[in-house]
């Protein structure tokens, strides 16, 4: 990383105080009616929609340029921008950067060292997609490190965009992947103090969630996107969420541009959100302003929403940036050649939670 900005928005110590804030939030958010309540809220939290950027065609192209979901973001752009910024690929380096949390055991809900599932297996969910409509995805893939090296496999060796479970395995390993137990010591304890607290928390909530999900402008001008994730903690297994699901957690189409999604895939998936982006994009719209109407979509149709937390982040093949999400307290890292970016996405719900 040549220059590094980064902004921090919380110490530890705030966190635990937001925490305690959020749960105040949501209890009070369930006892709203949901399509007014939320709308309430959301026009006091944010009066207008910021464009972060100019609009489509009224700059230059900012590129090469690579974005990506979370702080884990930070170091996963930095491996992808030393492709980038060699002229390599965009897809070369979405592969890259997501392989750094891939193998990064302290990342808790990717790859390595990833929340398991009920069972105690860890499961992997991947995808990838180039600027032609080519992806590959994998759901469901245990005890393979990078599934997003599968998930590109995928889609260069075979005629398929998905492979799921004992079949994904079995291709990973005839492609020379190899198999290696990925619960973790730490990753093990956790899991069976969930088992001894009665599986309290079952399902994805606002504290076991942060897929990597990584877009990327190369200096060809194309466009690429990964995503990758050991999906919601604990949940039932055989679940898969979005992130390997291309349009939910991942769309790239290089006539407008891409999106990625992070939070509780089960609402990405209702409303197919990161195609939802992309043709709000293509309806004209900026990325932020794409971000923004997708999630507000999200909490004005699927009841209880709010429980969850869901952020949409979207780059323009212009190289224009937007995120946005439900609860303050998602974050994207922006690499380009004057430096690294963290940022606070703007958020529907008041407060700020983590
Ligand atoms: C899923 N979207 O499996 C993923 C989980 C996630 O940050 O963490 N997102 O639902």
């Amino acid at each position: 990383m040549t220059k590094s900005t980064l902004h921090k928005s919380t110490t530890s110590k705030q966190n635990k105080t937001l925490l305690q804030g959020r749960r105040d939030l949501l209890k009070l958010v369930a006892a709203l009616p949901l399509a007014g309540g939320l709308s309430a809220c959301a026009s006091e939290a944010v009066p207008a929609v910021p464009a972060t950027e100019p609009a489509p065609g009224k700059s230059a192209v900012r590129k090469p340029i690579v974005v990506s979901t979370w702080e884990h973001g930070l170091p996963a752009n930095h491996a992808a921008w030393q492709v980038l910024s060699r002229g390599g690929s965009a897809l070369d380096a979405v592969e890259q950067g997501v392989r750094v949390p891939e193998a990064d055991p302290a990342v808790r809900t990717v790859g390595l060292g990833g929340y398991p599932d009920a069972s105690g297996e860890v499961t992997l969910d991947a995808c990838i997609m180039d600027h032609q409509l080519n992806c590959g995805s994998v759901a469901g893939l245990k005890r393979i490190r990078h599934p997003i090296s599968v998930a590109r496999a995928v889609m260069e060796k075979t005629p398929h965009v998905m492979l799921v479970g004992e079949g994904a395995l079995t291709f990973a390993k005839a492609q020379g992947f190899v198999e290696e137990n990925l619960l973790t010591e730490q990753s093990k304890q956790d899991w069976l103090t969930w088992l001894a607290q009665g599986k309290a928390k079952s399902q994805i909530n606002i504290e076991n969630h942060d897929t990597i999900g990584m877009l990327a402008l190369d200096s060809h001008g194309h466009l690429a996107g990964a995503c990758t994730t050991s999906g919601a903690a604990y949940k039932l297994p055989g679940r898969v969420g979005d992130s390997p699901l291309i349009g939910a957690g991942l769309y790239v189409d290089q006539d407008v541009g891409a999106a990625t999604a992070t939070g509780l895939g089960e609402l990405m998936i209702k409303t197919v959100g990161c195609h939802l982006v992309v043709e709000l994009m293509r309806q004209g719209m900026n990325p932020q302003q794409a971000c923004q109407r997708a999630v507000e979509r999200i909490a004005a149709k699927i009841p209880n929403a709010a429980e969850a937390q869901v952020g949409f982040l979207a780059l323009s093949v212009n190289g224009e940036v937007g995120a946005y999400c439900l609860h303050g307290g998602f974050n994207y890292a922006v690499q380009d050649a004057s430096g690294a970016v963290l940022t606070d996405a703007v958020h529907l719900l008041p407060g700020v939670v983590t």
